[in-house]
């Protein structure tokens, strides 16, 4: 008899054409490629809180950095940390250290010492560009590490002009010895100093942290193909997907530390926007800057989203200049999205959907594109173009076709190289066909639009930031008195998701709800702290030893009803 007919495989793409992509240039010199051309143009705004940059002026400073770097011993191949709130140095170190060549690893300047200190070990960093504020932080991390260096940015404000800052830095320097230093030992050399450094695209760039489907984070390996690939799959062509202009004001108040926030400043610079940089969220704030920056773009999270639906002071600004909203990195409901349309009705107001071992994006709206589709609310958009999407069945892998809810998984020059240090996180992420597993299940409508309706991964977003219970759980086991745990997310209105721990005791032990949070919170950012602890005899597991979360997310269901 003939072997049975193999079974079909369904592949997505978007509805546009591929395009080309340079991808053949260095991250920098992509994005910076029209910079001399529109060298008097702004490119980094900063309001009150410091200096404005031309690009002209931004490929000056990269230049700098990079000699900078060469001069303080910082070779090609060698890691970065970046641990700052949005700035322009941030931008400044991040374009001069991938000039050199060197991995940029972002780290969120309000973690704890005991979670930068994983970081910095995982990637091996030989210098961490922070400020003043994080020094204290960072002291006994360096005191271990004698080729480990700190550099601060502290600039005088433009208020305060005296040399105060200058001279806390000195203090520091006392202090902690040849191990702080400042940014002027970049910003302040002879770019001409040192030949640009020979770049193969596949040269790690970006080394952001997740989590990804599984585990502890992982330092998610970007290269200058992959982001040159992922940036032009957005904004380059004749008919973008994300069609960002030169005109265009950006809004960047998500941090740079995350791949989205990134991602978008690469796209900006890539098409010369001015990007309007905000240190923190804050609602007041960010209306300011809109109106006073006439922002055009604004990308966000649903938090965000939320606030400012909600907010009574959006009627007071003038926001006529917005003409793109954008939500991601957590779900967007229907409703939120709706509602929030009707309070900015000029602006086209859709999702995009990334994920930072996709390097980042997956699928971006349609309805952003240069010559727009119509699309539906609640939709994460459409395949970027030169990228292919399949539809998985998670439990027999069997391909699916439209309208068939299943894991996602994208294929492209886009997505990572892998995690480094850890092939088989990569292995169990990426298959054998080149295509990266999301854990996210969706289905592709038969417009193409990518609709996201579950997670089957562990982690927990809340406000679109990353916790993974794997590293939760590894704290409260450290507890003396628990002798076991897991956590899973809670539905939560404002932050979408909150994480809550199920703790098993040891016999005989006593300790409160409260005592267990506190024990958590001392070692984790604000985001992590857990919102509720149930106490449990047992942990359900499988078999090989595995939470089953499905398990304890029902618990939690009916535990929330009672
Ligand atoms: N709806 C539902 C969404 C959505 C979503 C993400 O922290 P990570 O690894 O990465 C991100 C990146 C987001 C992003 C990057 C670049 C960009 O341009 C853009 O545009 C909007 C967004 O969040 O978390 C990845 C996980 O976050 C969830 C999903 O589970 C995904 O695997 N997620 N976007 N629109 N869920």
């Amino acid at each position: 008899a003939p072997p049975p007919p193999a079974p079909p495989t369904y592949f997505f793409r978007s509805k546009l054409p591929d395009i080309y992509i340079p991808d053949h240039l260095s991250l920098t010199q992509y994005c910076l490629q029209r910079a001399h051309l529109i060298a008097d143009k702004p490119c980094l705004l900063q309001g009150k809180a410091g200096k404005n940059y031309t690009y002209g002026e931004v490929e000056v400073y990269a230049r700098r950095v990079s000699a900078g770097l060469a001069n303080i011993g910082v070779e090609k191949g060698d890691t970065v940390m970046l641990l700052l709130p949005n700035c322009a140095e941030f931008v400044l170190v991040f374009l001069g250290a991938a000039m050199r060549g060197a991995m940029v690893t972002t780290c969120n300047p309000f973690y704890t010492k005991g979670e930068i200190e994983k970081q910095v070990t995982g990637s091996g960093a030989k210098l961490i560009v922070t400020q003043m504020a994080c020094v204290d932080k960072l002291a006994s991390i360096v005191a271990n590490r004698p080729h480990l260096k700190v550099m601060v940015i502290e600039r005088p404000t433009s208020t305060d002009t005296s040399n105060a800052g200058t001279a806390s830095v000195k203090r520091k320097h006392v202090e902690y010895g040849d191990h702080v230093m400042h940014m002027s030992e970049l910003m302040e050399v002879d770019e001409g100093g040192y030949p640009e450094v020979e770049i193969n695209p596949d040269d790690v760039v970006a080394l952001p942290y997740s989590s990804g489907t599984t585990g502890l984070p992982k330092g998610v390996m970007l290269t200058h193909r992959g982001l040159v690939t992922s940036i032009a799959q957005q904004v380059d062509g004749e008919n973008p997907n994300m069609w960002f202009r030169e005109e265009d004001v950006v809004l960047c108040v998500l941090p740079m530390f995350h791949v989205y926030s990134l991602s978008i400043v690469l796209a900006s610079l890539r098409v010369g926007a001015a990007i309007a940089i905000m240190g923190r969220f804050e609602i007041g704030a960010l209306l300011e800057v809109v109106q006073r920056e006439r922002v055009s773009v604004a990308p966000l999270v649903p938090p965000i989203v939320l606030a400012l639906a909600k907010s009574p002071l959006l009627a007071s600004f003038d926001l006529s200049s917005i003409r793109m909203l954008m939500s991601g990195a957590a779900p967007l409901g229907k409703e939120l999205e709706d509602s929030f349309r009707a309070r900015v009705p000029h602006a086209t107001i859709a999702q995009g959907y990334g994920m930072t071992e996709a390097g980042s994006v997956l699928s971006m709206s349609l309805s952003f594109a240069k010559y727009p589709f119509p699309v539906k609310s609640g939709s994460c958009g459409t395949v970027l173009r030169n990228a292919i999407v399949k539809i998985i069945d998670p439990d027999t892998g069997a391909s699916l076709p439209h309208n068939k809810a299943g894991e996602i998984c994208i294929k492209g020059n886009q997505i990572m190289k892998g995690y480094i240090n850890d092939s088989l996180s990569t292995s169990n992420t990426i298959d054998d066909e080149g295509f990266l597993h999301t854990g996210d299940i969706g289905l592709i409508d038969d417009d193409e639009e990518l609709f996201i309706v579950d997670r089957v991964k562990e982690i927990i977003k809340y406000k679109g930031f990353q916790v993974p219970p794997a590293e939760l759980e590894n704290i409260l086991i450290n507890h003396p008195l628990i002798a076991d745990a897991a956590c899973v997310p809670q539905k939560d209105e404002a932050a979408g998701e909150v994480p809550i721990a199920f703790v098993v005791t040891l016999e005989e032990a006593s300790i409160t709800e409260e005592e267990v949070k506190e024990f958590v919170s001392k070692q984790v950012v604000f985001y992590k702290k857990l919102h509720k602890v149930i106490f449990v005899n047992q942990i359900p597991k499988s078999p090989s030893g595995k939470i089953l979360r499905k398990e304890l997310k029902k618990r939690l269901e009916e535990e929330i009803k009672l």
